[in-house]
């Protein structure tokens, strides 16, 4: 999670990385001229030559407790309800395991029976107190195959905070021989710079005694698998340890990672829609540092976990349509600054889970979900300029091309305003069709729809509603109602 950091950087950078974090847009005068209607007009320009960012196919993931490893039936090929949900988010994306259980787990199980198959686990607040999860080879077997069911890959969190190496080897050759490649890279530990805050370290915890410690894992983990793919330091929200740990390990990892959790504590009445919607200064702060030390180790970030709000979410704004607008343009906004994925915390019927529900009563999409599902459609294709004169209007676009054409997602996050946005795409296209991503309400939480269609109770979607958008000498003017998105796909 990012909380209050004092990482300084130039006013200008902060400015443009608000920019990144509110979509492209500028702060230029952007109201060209009044509508009958009174909805402002934005011009969008979007130059598809320039490109800024390659958005990988995997890009779109989940993030899950390893305490759900406990029921060896969940990430199992035979729930394939749940298979079912994760394929319609992308025909390839990343299941990483990990969360503040993650430091509770005993390998090889521990003596414990399983847990029932119809046990789903929420994200761990400490509110349950923190039991030992058993975990055993036949769940980490079963998670291999459930991903590889679903054409996903994995990333693995391992017990730094309670665990020994010795014992985080023999979990991690298990994992290993089971999911083969589809293991994107195991980690050590989750949000370890937090362990001098929850008790799992003193109070003078610090980063070279993370890295002393990570060091002795890597090689315990190394001696029994040799080429084990490693990633970290999957941090709450300490960017330096992201910089160091790039610059000490880089040459011992294949992938950088940390969380994002937008607003929090639920408890403060602050936390909730309105705020959700504003630009993130904690994004505009930490996304720039964050590709640097990417860009210098020369190895991809991912945001391994996170979601709306920490400490298991806000009821009324983690699981509203809200969620949906904020989610769709957070994954829009990282994979823009540079990012190779996003993936979304949840689990059980957690506030912000995307997929609530367990394999006996059925899964189903939560209001999240849609956003995660439009974001999607960018998976595979590459960013381009796409710049959006808002004139201080909460709304972000983005715009990506591909052999399938050129796809703009354009955000208006007013609550009460419509605006409309005059695109000139630079792409000569046979079609224009929209989706809107919209609901009743920017609180609701059910009726949320991409395409004028629900998510199925199996995970099944199909457009229901397509518009066809004008183009008038190479130009698309359309209205986005307050509190709603659009997909436009020109091909
Ligand atoms: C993160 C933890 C995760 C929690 C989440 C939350 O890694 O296990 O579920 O916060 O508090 O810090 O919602």
């Amino acid at each position: 999670m990012i909380r209050g950091m004092s990482v300084r950087i130039s006013e200008i950078t902060r400015r443009r990385c608000l920019q990144i974090a509110a979509g492209a847009s500028i702060g230029a005068p952007a109201i060209l001229r009044a509508q009958p209607s009174s909805a402002p007009l934005l011009a969008l320009t979007i130059e598809p030559r320039r490109e800024i960012a390659k958005i990988p196919a995997n890009f779109t993931g989940l993030s899950y407790e390893a305490s759900q490893l406990a029921n060896p039936q969940f990430f199992a090929p035979a729930n394939s309800g749940l298979a079912g949900f994760l394929r319609r988010l992308g025909s390839q994306g990343v299941l990483r395991i990990g969360g503040n259980s993650s430091e509770y787990t005993l390998w090889p199980g521990g003596g414990a029976a399983a847990a029932p198959s119809s046990m789903a686990t929420p994200p761990d607040t400490g509110a349950g107190g923190r039991p030992r999860t058993p975990v055993t080879p036949e769940s980490a077997r079963n998670l291999a195959a459930f991903a590889k069911s679903c054409g996903w890959q994995l990333i693995y969190g391992l017990n730094l905070g309670n665990g020994t190496p010795e014992q985080a080897a023999a979990e991690a050759q298990a994992v290993c021989e089971a999911a083969g490649d589809r293991l994107v890279a195991l980690q050590f530990g989750n949000e370890p710079d937090l362990f001098h805050r929850n008790g799992l370290r003193p109070p003078d915890w610090s980063f070279d005694d993370y890295l002393a410690q990570w060091q002795e894992f890597a090689r315990a983990v190394r001696q029994r698998v040799p080429r084990a793919p490693l990633a970290g330091p999957d941090v709450a929200s300490d960017t330096n340890w992201i910089a160091s740990f790039a610059e000490k390990v880089r040459d011992r990892i294949v992938l950088l990672t940390g969380h994002y959790y937008a607003m929090g504590p639920p408890t403060n009445p602050a936390m909730n829609i309105s705020r959700l919607l504003q630009p993130s200064e904690g994004l505009a702060r930490d996304v720039p540092a964050i590709m640097k030390a990417a860009r210098e180790s020369g190895r991809p970030f991912r945001m391994a976990e996170g979601n709306s709000c920490y400490s298991g979410g806000k009821a009324g704004a983690s699981d509203t349509f809200a969620a949906a607008l904020w989610c769709g343009d957070y994954m829009l906004a990282m994979a823009q600054a540079g990012y190779c994925g996003v993936n979304l915390h949840g689990g059980g019927n957690g506030i912000y889970t995307p997929i609530a529900g367990n394999a006996q009563q059925g899964f189903s999409a939560r209001p999240v979900y849609y956003g995660m599902l439009l974001a999607g459609q960018f998976a595979g294709a590459a960013m381009v300029q796409a710049e959006l004169t808002t004139g201080g209007v909460n709304a972000a676009a983005y715009a990506a091309k591909s052999a399938a054409g050129l796809r703009i997602a354009i955000f208006n996050k007013e609550e009460r305003q419509t605006i409309r946005v005059d695109a000139s795409p630079s792409f000569s296209a046979r079609h224009a069709t929209v989706w809107r991503l919209a609901a009743p309400a920017l609180d609701s939480k059910s009726a949320v729809t991409l395409a004028g269609a629900e998510v199925g109770r199996d995970g099944t979607w199909a457009p229901a509603k397509v518009e066809s958008a004008t183009q008038k000498r190479g130009r698309i003017a359309i209205d986005i109602p307050p509190a709603s998105g659009a997909l436009i796909l020109l091909r």
